[in-house]
């Protein structure tokens, strides 16, 4: 049985399809933490950097009167658990020394006064706070800071009621610890006729995958641009709330005309876009539109024969989409990526180095049920049978120009499909069938290149082979994922390495700069990206001689003089810090 406080966010009602995962993760670890023995050492506590032990432990004295006493050092052998089991210490899937990113302390407030103490304590004290949600941004740096030695400020513990729920306008308001699951849940119990946008794990907070502007699957995939309304405490401990959310209280949350959640720009500028990616501040209250259920739902694949098929898949994807006949954010993926939701590495082959690919005819084609591939598209079409026919044979009837094209709908596949897990995802069911890729090598963790692309055959072609070549000079395999918004896809490149060994985190590291640099000379910018590569992204977006960094500088130093908020979270440190040796470039 999974405790809640061991899994928040997960229902007891999927615990024992939760379990299998727990299991796999432990098998797949080579070293297990000793269940039994002496008890570990105290290992050395990390300061914040200026911070000596007696200030910090006089101010944690402090901070523990400010949260009911809901405050836990981080002063013991780290662990990095598991998905579900959100290690707060430090970042689970390290890329350096398992420490290098870890916090001092972990403080979980009950209310939003509470926040606002902790931010107050914060300037008193100059101590870094770093806000998480729920802290599982894994790949990206999980419930780290990006400042070693910081205090986490854990909204998602106790803070997390689904506020409002309104079937009519189709819309909620959250508190930072309402998972997918667990919004998903509430709507089932309501009665109420809404979906929700789920991205590929559900047991993420709903706010959080939002604020680092995460990606979903059905219409309502873009989750920041989903977002109506939020209230925020700014890093002097004072309370906004942005677009109609301004209005005196009596007007917004509970009287008849509330239009918080149904207006996202109220009157003057509009800052929502400030407070996500950012340490401008901490998001207590955030606004979602949800999508009415469609009554009716049909997702489908298609698979393509040729590597070379993607210029033309890609090519055929852009006119469909921007017109939205393709009505969701599809999926394109390469045979590998498939691969590695079917098995691990080892199940595949037991060659050095990755799989080569004029093998993988030979080695994972056999393996895999639909036969011969190397892309496949992943689709879904909404709304009542006349309508999501007529999508399909528009789609069907496109894609089929590509030879070799095969669609193929969920009953015509094996009971363990991943298409039959996408029906989930793109039909807004949670689910954590995409935890299997990270599976592929033992001790199996993952961060990724997350680069933008223009919706186009050339993009697409120049983005894979530059990307292929260098996982090819680094000896990983290569893991593509596009996911198609409007206008350009996010192409999720998954980068599996084994945490336990140093060969693999140094070659990890090392290829995750050199797509970032090799991208960057290409016009390729990333949307996203772990705590450790934060600096040497945001250098990229340099036009003007770094102009957009200093003015996130400049508005870090007016609203956060004391420089406690997330110092260097996405490359905004601000003057306290800037120059003192921790940027990483
Ligand atoms: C995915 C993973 C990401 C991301 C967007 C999507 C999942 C795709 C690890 O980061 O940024 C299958």
């Amino acid at each position: 049985m999974i405790e809640p406080d061991y899994a928040p966010g997960i229902p007891f009602r999927v615990t024992d399809y939760a379990n299998t995962y727990k299991k796999r993760f432990q098998d797949n670890a080579t070293t297990m933490q000793p269940a039994t023995g002496p008890v570990p050492e105290i290992r050395a506590q990390v300061f914040p950097q200026g911070i000596n032990k007696e200030i910090f432990d006089e101010a944690i004295q402090e901070l523990k009167t400010l949260v009911d006493g809901d405050v836990v050092l981080v002063n013991e052998e780290l662990d990095d658990g598991w998905y579900l089991h959100r290690p707060l210490t430090h970042d689970a899937f390290p890329l350096g020394a398992q420490d290098e990113f870890v916090n001092s302390a972990i403080c979980s407030p009950g209310s939003v006064e509470q926040v606002q103490a902790v931010v107050r304590w914060a300037n008193k004290w100059l101590i870094p706070i770093y806000p998480i949600s729920m802290g599982r941004n894994l790949g990206y740096g999980g419930a780290a800071a990006r400042l070693p030695g910081s205090v986490i400020v854990d909204l998602g513990k106790r803070m997390k009621k689904v506020l409002e729920l309104d079937e009519k306008s189709a819309f909620c308001l959250l508190e930072p610890g309402v998972s997918y699951y667990m919004l998903f849940d509430e709507i089932k119990k309501s009665g109420k006729d809404l979906w929700v946008d789920v991205p590929d794990l559900g047991g993420g907070s709903v706010i959080g995958n939002a604020l680092d502007r995460g990606v979903g699957y059905t219409p309502y995939g873009d989750h920041f641009g989903m977002h109506c309304g939020m209230e925020i405490i700014l890093p002097n401990g004072e309370l906004i709330r942005t677009g109609m959310g301004a209005m005196p209280d009596a007007n917004t949350s509970h009287g008849s005309a509330n239009t918080w959640q149904l207006f996202q720009y109220g009157f003057g500028p509009y800052p929502d876009g400030l407070f996500s990616q950012s340490n401008y501040g901490i998001v207590t209250k955030m606004g979602f539109w949800l999508m009415p259920n469609p009554k009716g739902h049909q997702t489908f694949q298609i698979t393509f024969e040729k590597e070379d098929d993607l210029y033309e898949i890609v090519e055929t994807i852009r006119p469909l989409r921007i017109r939205n006949i393709i009505p969701n954010v599809p999926h394109l993926r390469h045979i590998m990526q498939e691969a590695s939701v079917y098995g691990d590495r080892k199940s595949f082959w037991d060659g050095d180095g990755p799989i080569p690919h004029d093998m993988i005819d030979e080695i994972v084609v056999p393996k895999m049920w639909m036969g011969n591939f190397r892309w496949i598209l992943y689709l879904c079409v909404y709304g009542p049978e006349v309508i999501r026919k007529a999508h399909i044979d528009v789609i069907r009837e496109e894609f089929y120009k590509i030879p070799g094209a095969k669609l193929t709908f969920p009953d015509d596949t094996p009971a363990n499909s991943y298409l039959r897990s996408r029906v989930n995802i793109y039909a807004g069911v949670p689910d954590l069938r995409e935890l299997d890729w990270v599976m592929w090598l033992p001790n199996g963790s993952h961060t990724a290149f997350s680069p933008i692309s223009p919706t186009t055959g050339e993009d697409a072609v120049k983005q894979y082979e530059m990307t292929k070549r260098i996982h090819r000079k680094y000896g990983f395999d290569y893991f593509p994922t596009f996911c198609v918004g409007w206008r350009e896809m996010h192409h999720i490149v998954m980068v599996i390495y084994d945490r336990k060994s140093e060969d693999s985190k140094r070659r990890a590291t090392a290829m995750m700069k050199e797509l970032i640099s090799e991208g960057a000379k290409l016009g390729m910018g990333e949307y996203r990206t772990h705590i450790a590569f934060q600096d040497q992204v945001m250098k990229t977006y340099s036009y003007n001689d770094g102009a957009l960094l200093k003015f996130h500088d400049q508005i870090k130093d007016t609203l956060d003089p004391n420089g406690i908020m997330a110092p260097g979270r996405n490359g905004i440190w601000g003057s306290r810090w800037r120059g003192t040796g921790l940027e990483r470039t």
